[in-house]
Parts: structure tokens; C-alpha cells; sequence
């Protein structure tokens, strides 16, 4: 260690009070589940952390029966000022117990503390609290007087902001008067059982929001169950594909958020330490697992040489260890299986022709790591600037004229967002005008609110989560639900 290094400065663990075993939370309760129980694991360690139980058929089925009693019995006779007031206490539990949340999350996943600590465990809280605020106002969401609930949602959930995207599918829900059965990823589940705890400290209604662990099969077992009136799925375009397929004709309303592969734009007037700091933030973040990471930068010819110096100088002082090490920048990958995913796409990478740079940094002996690593002089029909890599690596392109830039940003299957680096206000909206995609920073990245929705186009899913918009994915006009009601009753 040279004096110049910092002394780790590791978060205490002893905050978490983490049971051995696991059951599934359903009707208030943690119950045994009936599929063979799995173990999740710190990504950094591969030690053990806990015994999951595995949600088979049979538990979706007691789920949802669960959420569906709720839903008739309690939760769609609440006033929408009474559900606010379990969603204002919801949140304020989440700020109280936010350090052991922060601690379990990065234990799980293998994000660093400070990310956990500063962004995701803050955004939790702000989605329930902005949510609170509107179950008593659904008259003004924009759907006309009395929009009604949909019913039962099933949320399915990937691991890369486990908690924060449990908040963007649970609160709105509740909000809008729906019950909920939610499946969070096999490879961190932690974070979303000790919020079933706080729903109990919460006391919320039994039922009202049911959590369902397990792998792929659960989740397929979910959103095919007959019951649901709603599915709200965030994770993959393949695993998005299948579930709008077996969704359609059912009647159920659907939401895909999906992937991306997000350009960030850098022109030659825009201010390049403010850049490198946004393009470090954009790809870096989370260890670039990232569904609007800006995993593809677009640079100004005449800059690109000086950005990507910058680039690889700044990236040489980030510190990739301990996720719960309070220095730590980049932490561990959350799984091996997705640490060979980034492996297999940046030796293709390196095949097709682009230069490969890694920065130097010790990797510890256990765990799953990948050192970030820019990828420069990328062809645009390389797999590396047209798939998700969902790590730490950038793929460096350049560029002449604006017209360029959209023509590149816009080449892609993905739309989920982008972002403007410019001096000038008037060249970023103009630029902004054209890009397909459904959010763009502009001198900035990787910025969230609850008041803003967020979602994309083409293969990036559609649906918004967030903002007024976000209530509309869980609530239908009254005029509709009584055609539908009455469709049935005809059917019948
Ligand atoms: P997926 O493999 O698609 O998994 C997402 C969730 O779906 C997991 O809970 C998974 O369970 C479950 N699942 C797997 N197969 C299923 C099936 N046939 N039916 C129903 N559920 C199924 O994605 P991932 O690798 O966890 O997450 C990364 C992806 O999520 C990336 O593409 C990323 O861009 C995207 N993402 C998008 C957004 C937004 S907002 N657009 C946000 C975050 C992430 P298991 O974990 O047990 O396999």
C-alpha cells in the first residue's frame, strides 16, 4: 500500500440481525415454500448469507389467492387517503432502518456501500413517499374522475437495484389500490425479505403485498397465473419477449422495462472535466449493471483523443474492492454467470478489432470482478456497440457532425436513453428533438426522481414507471373497466 492509499474504511455488518433461513412472505407471513430452497451469497466473498425458500406453482397459487382476498376485502375498500398513510409509514420505516438496508444490499449484490448508502436506499424512501402523496389524488393523474384499481399485480424484478426496483413496481401499485405478489431475482433476494419485515412493522393489511423467492420458474408461474389482472416486468429483452407472449389475449395489462444501450454524447464544446466525471458515473456506476448505462460514448472527432487520455487517467484511480468498503468505487460483479457474460463480450470485442484498455487494479483472489475497461476505435456493427454488456466496460466511437451523432446514437435495437454533453443549450435540445430514446441528461447522467417517469422505446419495453405516468400502468378509466366487466358478464 503506498502512503498515498486510503485505509479501508469497511461498514460494520453488526447492524444486520439476518435469520439462516428464509420462508416466502405471503398473507403477512413467512411460510415455508415447497421448491428446493437455494442459497444466496455474497458476490464478493462466495461466502454464504442466508437459506432462501424456492416458490413452486402451488405457493404462486396461495400468493395470489392471498393478494386477490386482500384486494376484495380490505384494500380496494380503503380510501386512497388511508392507503397513503401505510405508504408514508412504509417509507419512513425504510429511512430508519436505511443503514441495515444499505449494509444487506451491498452484502447481496456486491454494489459499494456509498452507492447503496447515497442512491439507492434514498431513492426507496423518496418513490413511497412521492407515491403516499398521490393515493389520495388519483382524480388528477391525468385518467379522468375515479380511475380504478386493476387488481392483483405481479412484478417479476431483476438484481441489479433490487430494492429500488422493488420500490418502483410496489409503491405506485399500492398507490393506485392494486394488491401485490412480487419476485425479486435468486441472486438477491435479501433486501426485499427485510422489507417484508417493515411491511409487518408497518402492518400493512395481510396480503396486501405478498414476496415470492425462487428462479426463472417462479416468475413464469406468476405472470401466467390466471388471476392477475397486471404484470410489471423490469429485466431482459429475451426474458420480456417471452412474457408479452404468453401474456397476450389474456386481458392482462403489461409493463417491460427492459434493456438498453445507451449513447452519451460528448461534443467538442461541451466541458470535458464535467464529461469525464458523467461519463465515468454513466458507465461506472453499479459496475455498469445499468439498464440506461451509457455504455456506448459518442465522441467529437477532434476531442476524442484528449477525452479518452482523460478518461483512462481518471478511471486509474478508481479503487475496485469490498462492496462495503466505504472507499470503494467499483465493487463486484453479482454473479459468475454474469461475470462470463462480460468475459465472452469483451473477447469478441477484442476479435472484432477494437483496442482494448483495462485499467490496473489488484483483483481479489475470491469473488467475481471485472477491472472497467474502455473498448476504443469501436466499429458500429461490432457486437460490443450493439449488445448489452451489462458491466463495467465502454465502447469508445467517434463522430463528425450532429447529424452523425443521432445517426449513431439512434442505430441500435434499444431506446431507453441517452445523454448530451454541450456547451449550448440549443444544440442539446435540437439534438435531443431526434434521439429515440425515453429519457436524456443532458451534462449530466444516471439521474432518478419519482416525479419523472422513465421507460423506452422499441426493444427497451414499453410502459413508465415513475411520475403521474407511472400511475397509469396500474389503474384503468372508469368508463373502461365497466365495458370490461360488462364484455365479461356477456362472455359469461
Ligand atoms: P432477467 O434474466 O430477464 O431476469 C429478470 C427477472 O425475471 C428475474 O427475477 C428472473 O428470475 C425473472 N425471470 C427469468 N426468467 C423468467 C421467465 N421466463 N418468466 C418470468 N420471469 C422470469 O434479467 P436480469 O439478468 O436479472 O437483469 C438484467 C436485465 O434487466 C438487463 O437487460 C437490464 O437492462 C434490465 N433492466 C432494465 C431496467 C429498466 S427500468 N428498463 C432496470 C433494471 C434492469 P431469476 O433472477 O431467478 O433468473
Amino acid at each position: 500500500m503506498s502512503f498515498l492509499e486510503y485505509a479501508p474504511a469497511p461498514e460494520s455488518t453488526a447492524i444486520l440481525n439476518l435469520k439462516s433461513d428464509y420462508g416466502l412472505f405471503i398473507d403477512g407471513e413467512f411460510v415455508p415454500g415447497h421448491g428446493k430452497s437455494f442459497a444466496t451469497i455474497s458476490p464478493a466473498t462466495e461466502k454464504h448469507i442466508a437459506t432462501i425458500a424456492n416458490a413452486n406453482a402451488a405457493d404462486v397459487d396461495t400468493a395470489v389467492r392471498a393478494a386477490r382476498k386482500a384486494y376484495d376485502s380490505t384494500w380496494s375498500k380503503l380510501s386512497g387517503a388511508d392507503r397513503g398513510k401505510y405508504l408514508f409509514r412504509i417509507a419512513r420505516l425504510v429511512q430508519e432502518r436505511g443503514r441495515e438496508l444499505a449494509v444487506a444490499e451491498s452484502l447481496d449484490n456486491g454494489k459499494p456501500i456509498k452507492e447503496s448508502r447515497d442512491v439507492d436506499i434514498p431513492l426507496v424512501a423518496a418513490w413511497f413517499f412521492y407515491y403516499a402523496g398521490w393515493a389520495d389524488k388519483l382524480d388528477y393523474a391525468g385518467l379522468g374522475a375515479a380511475p380504478r384499481a386493476l387488481g392483483v399485480a405481479a412484478q417479476v424484478i431483476p438484481w441489479n437495484f433490487p430494492l429500488l426496483m422493488l420500490a418502483w413496481k410496489i409503491a405506485p401499485a399500492l398507490a393506485a389500490g392494486n394488491t401485490v405478489v412480487l419476485k425479486p431475482a435468486e441472486t438477491t433476494p435479501l433486501s426485499a425479505l427485510l422489507f417484508a419485515e417493515i411491511l409487518q412493522q408497518a402492518e400493512l393489511p395481510k396480503g396486501v403485498v405478498n414476496i415470492l423467492t425462487g428462479a426463472g420458474d417462479t416468475g413464469q408461474a406468476l405472470v401466467q397465473h390466471p388471476d392477475v389482472n397486471k404484470v410489471a416486468f423490469t429485466g431482459s429483452t429475451a426474458v420480456g419477449r417471452a412474457i408479452a407472449k404468453s401474456v397476450a389475449g389474456t386481458g392482462k395489462k403489461l409493463t417491460l422495462e427492459l434493456g438498453g444501450k445507451a449513447a452519451n454524447i460528448v461534443f467538442d464544446d461541451a466541458p470535458i472535466d464535467q464529461a469525464i466525471e458523467g461519463i465515468v458515473n454513466g458507465i461506472f456506476f453499479n459496475q455498469g449493471h445499468v439498464c440506461c448505462a451509457g455504455s456506448r460514448l459518442l465522441v467529437q472527432e477532434n476531442v476524442h483523443e484528449e477525452v479518452v487520455d482523460r478518461l483512462k487517467q481518471r478511471l486509474s484511480t478508481l479503487r475496485l474492492g469490498d462492496p462495503l468498503d466505504k472507499n470503494t468505487d467499483i465493487g463486484a460483479i453479482n454473479s459468475r454467470e454474469q461475470l462470463d457474460r462480460i468475459r465472452e463480450l469483451s473477447d469478441i470485442g477484442e476479435a472484432e478489432g477494437a483496442e482494448r484498455w483495462t485499467a490496473d487494479c489488484a483483483i481479489p483472489e475470491n469473488g467475481f470482478w471485472f477491472a472497467p475497461t474502455i473498448f476504443d476505435n469501436v466499429s458500429t456493427s461490432s457486437r460490443i456497440a450493439r449488445e448489452e454488456i451489462f458491466g463495467p466496460v465502454l465502447s469508445v466511437l467517434t463522430f463528425r457532425t450532429p447529424a452523425e451523432a443521432i445517426a449513431k446514437a439512434n442505430n441500435t435495437p434499444y431506446g431507453l436513453s441517452a445523454g448530451i454533453w454541450s456547451d449550448k443549450g440549443s444544440k442539446i435540445l435540437a439534438v435531443a428533438d431526434e434521439l429515440r430514446a425515453g429519457v436524456i441528461w443532458a451534462n449530466t447522467f444516471n439521474r432518478f426522481d419519482p416525479a419523472s417517469p422513465f421507460g423506452g422505446y422499441k426493444e427497451s419495453g414499453y410502459g413508465r414507471e415513475g411520475g403521474r405516468h407511472g400511475l397509469a400502468a396500474y389503474l384503468t378509466t372508469a368508463s373502461l373497466h365497466d365495458s370490461v366487466v360488462e364484455t365479461k358478464a356477456v362472455a359469461q
